[in-house]
């Protein structure tokens, strides 16, 4: 076997090759540690809440000496302002007065004094006389929370309801209740990716206004079963067995807008995702919370570009290849070298 001192020795910063290498290394982790490139801090989510919707309507109704509301019914999207333009065309003066209290029928066999005692003990939204020829304006707001609801307007002059002059507004689903704001973005992620709605009636419509802060179309598509998580494996045999409360397209290109109008049946918490393939796998979905307390908020991210555990753990690795450097170019290397036998010849 060929004796490593035949060669004469080896030069100390050549023996100490290997650990310089080592240690250079271990300083070069610590380095981008240093920098954060591993503790780098996840995107925050965010909770979109829903708020009401602020339409305003204006609806004509006049009023006959038949005697009769013309229409008699009227179609109000929950969340509008709605401003009834009222017109009597006769030549009594009628009453339009917005019973205050919803779904509720009432009798026409009442007497005018029986009528007169519920308007006084329940209230009305409006209560507007007009006298022959006169024309005047009434309005109300029938927040989000009255979707679905039915209110009768009557009108009080005596004998007038009885003989048939009352009709009634309808609260419509199909069109706004609440409104809501999601985004799409090009790393597969709905900014926020939580949205909250209350309501206290149910269904209500929900309209969620869509943008694409990025370049890639997408979907946003909910799940019609509550509490249930989706799966990327699966959802398109799920939607298939049970179609979405909606979808849409979000067409791409950046700045690009898409309203999602959806009929919420009840409470609960629905997933939404985006149906384009991979999207959804690479984390593409989120929560709707529906008169459920969505999760705490995520703690506010950290200011400080640098954590300290990445402090530390890059402090030890600096302190591990620095001591290893100043060790090996001071003594070689570990263990020390046997010293040669014979000089050589
Ligand atoms: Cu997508």
């Amino acid at each position: 076997m060929k004796e490593p001192s035949a060669r004469g020795p080896v030069p100390p910063l050549r023996r100490a090759a290997p650990w310089i290498v080592a240690a250079v290394l271990l300083a070069g982790l610590g380095v981008p540690a240093v920098g954060g490139a591993f503790g780098h801090p996840a995107s925050i989510p965010a909770i979109g809440v829903a708020r009401p919707t602020n339409a305003t309507t204006v609806l004509a109704i006049n009023l006959t000496d038949q005697p009769r509301f013309a229409p008699s019914t009227l179609n109000v999207s929950a969340g509008t302002t709605a401003t009834f333009d009222l017109v009597n065309l006769g030549n009594y003066s009628h009453t339009f007065t917005l019973l205050a209290r919803p779904n509720v029928v009432l009798n026409t066999s009442w007497s005018p004094a029986e009528l007169d005692r519920y308007v006084a003990a329940n209230g009305s939204l409006a209560n507007v006389s007009l006298a022959p020829g006169s024309r005047a304006t009434a309005t109300v707001t029938f927040n989000a929370s009255t979707g679905f609801d039915v209110f009768e307007f009557v009108s009080l002059v005596p004998y007038q309801f009885q003989a048939g002059m009352y009709g009634f507004v309808d609260i419509t689903s199909s069109a706004p209740g609440l409104l809501a704001s999601e985004n799409t973005t090009d790393s597969y992620s709905f900014v926020p990716n939580a949205l909250v709605a209350n309501a206290t009636h149910f269904p209500f419509n929900l309209d969620v206004l869509v943008t694409n802060l990025g370049n890639l179309g997408h979907t946003f598509t909910v799940s019609p079963w509550t509490n249930y998580s989706l799966s990327p494996a699966n959802f398109t045999t799920f939607f298939q067995a049970h179609p979405p409360l909606v979808s849409v397209n979000v067409p791409s290109g950046a700045g690009q807008t898409v309203w999602a109008n959806f009929t919420v049946p009840g409470p609960g918490v629905y997933q939404y995702i985006c149906q384009v393939p991979g999207h959804f796998a690479n984390g593409m979905y989120g929560f709707l919370y529906v008169d459920v307390a969505p999760p705490p908020p995520p703690a506010a991210p950290s200011t400080a570009i640098i954590q300290g555990w990445v402090l530390v753990g890059s402090g030890v690795l600096l302190g591990v290849g620095i001591t290893l450097a100043a060790t090996t170019a001071y003594m070689g290397r570990f263990p020390r070298p046997p010293e040669p036998s014979e000089p050589s010849p």
